[in-house]
């Protein structure tokens, strides 16, 4: 080894030396530590009592008091004794045993070792951001929540989405209900809206939550499937379930594979009360509204990107944080006066309904920012933990025998998942106005609470702790009159599992409509036993027999009989149930666009195309057969981005192919080239090539000739009409009406 000549090169030299020498390295230690003792003063210091003090007006202030950063800062024991050899465990001679006493190694290897928390039950993968929500108008009229008080306010919020069945290293794209958990920190303490991007359930009663989470898991003898609804016990349960046809039609649609979670609308789903200053409540329902449109993946793509790149939702929120393209939703509320609670022919309790937007409209109340990603994955976004039970005054539950459960369930999860009673002072959870209550003691309690009384009434405090009365700001549950026997039985209100079904299958276009034949026969194609495929039919003929006939005929199998229904409401088809004919922003901003090219690109067309993409707020990579610059057909350079082998078609919404003869040709000769924009193609995406390059269209099978008219494909057209064309394409998201795309083998 040479001997170094900066003293940066020393560093490592000695560090490197250290792992060979052991004890010995100790002498060179000193030049390791030293520079790093100077930096402590620098070091985050940790946060005084959490419980004191006035309220902190920013969450991410409140947690950068217990943030630290350990670059440049010497390496100490939890106790802060500076650490001289990180690399050898202290053993009996230089090849000898180790010895028990070492300190250092015990405390490194039990903090190790105890790492890992128990996941989630459900929603154990998923990914969360801190943002902001502001307050549209004073909403006082409805509620006497202060963050919905007056116009303009603003309440920081942390957000996580999830999936539901899969664990925490399973891929983002399974078909499922995603999770979108809202933690509202007010100024009158937390609020949860911890809602689903679907905005119904599978089942009506929490007694039933436990069977239908086994059902849909991994099958209990060989924990077979991972994150996938497509077996026997999920479609057994659910077949017996007739309840839950309505949430399985959202289920098989494409809104249970998202584009994006920037990309799906979020829901309460149950019926909440808002209740204002004068104690009059209103029924509402919760509804997030994606400013960049409701988008889903193709079936075929959500399997590849499970292998191709699984990470692809919580990568594409934080990518989309850091390049300041900031995830946004409008939050609305559907309001029903208690007198109306009846007239819509199903009962508001039973979270298997829903309320069609143009019967009840949305009203924007507000409109939530994710512009931070969290600093640490476990700390925040592990830690999290949201309950139904966190409201504020002017928000209270209804008696919907579906959040009664989860109003139980949820800090009752914590205790194991989080270790104890104490996970609100966790810093992500911990409010951000003062709390004080005589709550005391248990697992990892953080809070030293001083002085003698810990019970109330006392004297002994002057002045005491206090109750706050309503008028104040005092919490008061709404004072529902009730009355009833104590029984065990499902109210008729909650009879009728079909009508909403037949609603939201009739409310689909055309390609949505096939999307979800086709779901079902990939679902229950997997399905083994032939009684559930056969009792899944039946009820489906209730939702519609034309739908029941498709899937049968794949089944190979006639269609059955009815299964018995009660109710047979008749809907107007909605149009807002429907991803393509709600209406969508035709923006193309933070959508990728894969540029295929080689040697001989024409490199004008290239950047012409790219600049006006990008003005537009789009992500272009160039992809080529190999990395570094492509030689230009007319002697410039163009840097290339990724590989066309590791960057698949799936993790792009749209394919350019600029023209160069050489460069055309390379990518003809190449299987991975062709099969790219086959896939993209078969998935349904918008493609365009300059010049020549159509070329490669055609020989990948694709109709791109001069004069083909096919939907979402642009070629023989100058660069200007074809840019246009393009991002007109690329807005539209997917071409799903395009004829020929099953054909394509890909
Ligand atoms: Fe949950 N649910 N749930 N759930 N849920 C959990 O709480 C439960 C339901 C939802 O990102 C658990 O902290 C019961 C509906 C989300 O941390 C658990 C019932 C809706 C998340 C639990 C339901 C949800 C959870 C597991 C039926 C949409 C993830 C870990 C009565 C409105 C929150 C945890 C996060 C998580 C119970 C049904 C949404 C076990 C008993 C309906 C978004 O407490």
């Amino acid at each position: 080894m040479t001997a170094p000549d900066t003293p940066e090169e020393q560093v490592v030299a000695d560090a490197s030396r250290r792992r060979f020498l052991g004890t010995a390295g100790v002498t060179t230690a000193g030049a390791v530590v030293a520079p790093m003792v100077a930096n402590r003063a620098v070091a985050a210091q940790p946060a005084g009592p959490v419980a004191a003090g006035a309220p902190i007006a920013n969450k991410l202030e409140d947690l950068a008091r217990e943030t630290s950063i350990d670059a440049g800062q010497a390496l100490t024991t939890n106790q802060g004794v500076k650490i001289a050899d990180h690399q050898n465990t202290l053993k009996a001679g230089l090849r000898g045993p180790a010895l028990l006493e070492d300190q250092l190694f015990r405390e490194k290897l039990t903090a190790f070792d105890h790492e890992r928390i128990p996941e989630r039950v459900v929603h154990a993968r998923g990914a969360a951001a801190h943002g902001v929500f502001e307050s549209y108008a004073s909403l006082s009229q409805l509620t006497k929540a202060s963050f919905l008080a007056s116009a303009g306010k603003k309440t920081p919020v942390f957000v996580r989405f999830s999936t539901v069945a899969g664990s925490k290293g399973s891929a983002d794209t399974a078909r499922d209900v995603r999770g979108f958990a809202v933690k509202f920190y007010t100024d009158e303490g937390n609020y949860d809206l911890v809602g689903n991007n679907i905005p119904v359930f599978f089942i009506q009663d929490a007694i039933k939550f436990p069977d239908l989470i086994h059902a849909a898991k991994p099958e209990a003898d060989r924990e077979i499937p991972q994150a996938s609804t497509a077996h026997d016990t999920f479609w057994d349960f659910i077949s017996l379930m007739p309840e839950s046809t309505h949430m399985v039609m959202w289920i098989m649609s494409d809104r249970a594979i998202p584009r994006a979670y920037q990309m799906m609308e979020g829901f309460g789903v149950h019926t909440f009360r808002m209740i204002n200053a004068q104690g009059t409540s209103r029924f509402v329902k919760f509804h997030w509204k994606p400013l960049k449109g409701v988008h889903g993946l193709a079936w075929d793509e959500a399997q590849k990107l499970a292998g191709k790149d699984p990470d692809f939702h919580r990568r594409d929120l934080a990518d989309a944080i850091v390049a300041k393209d900031f995830p946004e939703w409008e939050l609305g509320v559907q309001v029903v006066e208690e007198a109306d609670a009846t007239r819509f022919g199903f009962d508001l309790l039973d979270a298997t309904k829903l309320i069609p937007e143009e019967l009840v409209p949305v009203r924007p109340i507000g409109k939530m920012t994710l512009n931070r990603n969290p600093d640490n994955y476990f700390a925040e976004t592990e830690q999290v933990a949201f309950h139904t039970g966190n409201l504020v005054p002017g928000i209270d539950v209804t008696d919907d025998p579906l959040l009664q459960g989860r109003m139980f369930s949820y800090v009752d999860t914590q205790l194991t998942r989080l270790g104890g009673p104490n996970f609100h002072e966790i810093p992500i959870n911990r409010p951000l106005c003062p709390f004080h209550n005589l709550q005391r003691d248990g697992f990892h309690r953080q809070t030293i609470a001083k002085g003698r009384v810990n019970y109330e009434p006392s004297s002994i405090d002057v002045p005491p702790i206090q109750e706050v009365p309503p008028s104040r700001g005092g919490f008061a549950s709404y004072p529902e009159p009730i009355s009833g026997n104590k029984v065990r039985h499902r109210s008729e209100t909650f009879a009728d599992h079909y009508s909403q079904a037949t609603l939201f299958w009739q409310s689909q276009t055309k390609p949505e409509q096939q999307h979800i034949v086709e779901a079902l026969q990939f679902e229950l194609g997997k399905v083994s036993v032939p009684a559930v495929r056969l009792r899944m039919l039946s009820n489906l003929v209730n939702v519609d027999r034309d739908l029941a006939a498709r899937v049968a005929a794949v089944l190979g199998v006639p269609v059955p009989p009815a299964s018995p229904r009660v109710g047979n409401r008749k809907y107007a088809p909605s149009p807002a149930l429907s991803m393509i004919a709600r209406g969508n922003p035709k923006s193309i901003v933070g959508r990728k666009i894969a540029f295929l090219a080689a040697d001989g690109v024409d490199e004008a067309g290239l950047q012409a195309v790219k600049a006006e993409l990008t003005k537009s707020g789009a992500v272009v990579k160039v992809l080529a057969p190999h990395l570094g610059n492509l030689r230009g057909a007319n002697g410039g350079a163009v840097k290339v981005d990724d590989l066309i082998v590791t960057m698949p078609s799936v993790v792009f919404d749209a394919v350019f192919v600029p023209g160069g003869d050489a460069s055309v040709k390379a990518l003809k000769a190449s299987g991975d080239a062709v099969h790219f924009v086959r896939e993209a193609f078969k998935h349904a995406k918008a493609l365009a090539a300059l010049a020549g390059a159509s070329d490669l269209l055609s020989f990948a099978g694709i109709p791109a000739a001069a004069g083909a008219t096919v939907p979402g494909v642009s070629t023989s057209l100058d660069t200007n009409a074809l840019v246009r064309k393009f991002i007109a394409d690329i807005g539209v998201h997917r071409h799903w009406e395009r004829a020929q795309k099953d054909s394509i083998a890909a």
